[in-house]
């Protein structure tokens, strides 16, 4: 499989539970790397051009609401199907419904407050990456 670069975002509510290290452990722990990281406070206009793919959706206000309430924890991941691996690591949306030792499962408290954020395929993990990252070169290591 190849080499992939993904985007991660640890939203605000796993920021406020200090646990931004044990996270970044299950990342490194299944091999990824962390290429790039910020901690960050996003402004409302971020946010909302961030996630704007669901400006349409009920749940849009909540979302960004939650994601400027407190700053997050951005990081570029790279490795191995890089893209894929974070999503399972990450579990499902709603942390009532992901499996059993994911980070949702550990971390999240709710379909809102659901601790990460993980890009979805080749093309958004470019967008988001250059979102966060603009002009990033990332050095192998
Ligand atoms: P994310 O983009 O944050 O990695 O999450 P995801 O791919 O698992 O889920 P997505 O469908 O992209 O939704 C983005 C975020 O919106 C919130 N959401 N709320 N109340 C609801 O029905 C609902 N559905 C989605 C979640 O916080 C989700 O992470
Ligand atoms: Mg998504």
């Amino acid at each position: 499989m190849a080499i992939e670069r993904t985007l991660s975002i640890i939203k605000p509510d796993a920021v406020a539970k200090n646990v931004i290290g044990q996270i970044v452990a299950r990342f490194e722990g299944a091999g990824l790397k962390i290429a790039a990281a910020k901690l960050v406070q996003l402004s409302r206009q971020e946010a909302e051009t961030f996630y704007g793919v669901h400006k349409e959706r009920g749940f849009f206000k909540d979302l960004v609401d939650f994601m400027v309430s407190g700053p997050v924890f951005v990081q570029v991941l790279e490795g191995e199907g890089a893209i894929a691996k974070n999503r399972d690591l990450m579990g499902a949306t709603d942390p009532k419904k992901a499996e059993k030792g994911t980070i949702r499962a550990d971390f999240a408290d709710s379909i809102d407050a659901n601790a990460v954020h993980g890009s979805d395929a080749a093309e958004t993990a470019a967008q988001e990456i250059a979102f966060f990252f603009p002009g990033l070169n990332v050095y192998s290591r």
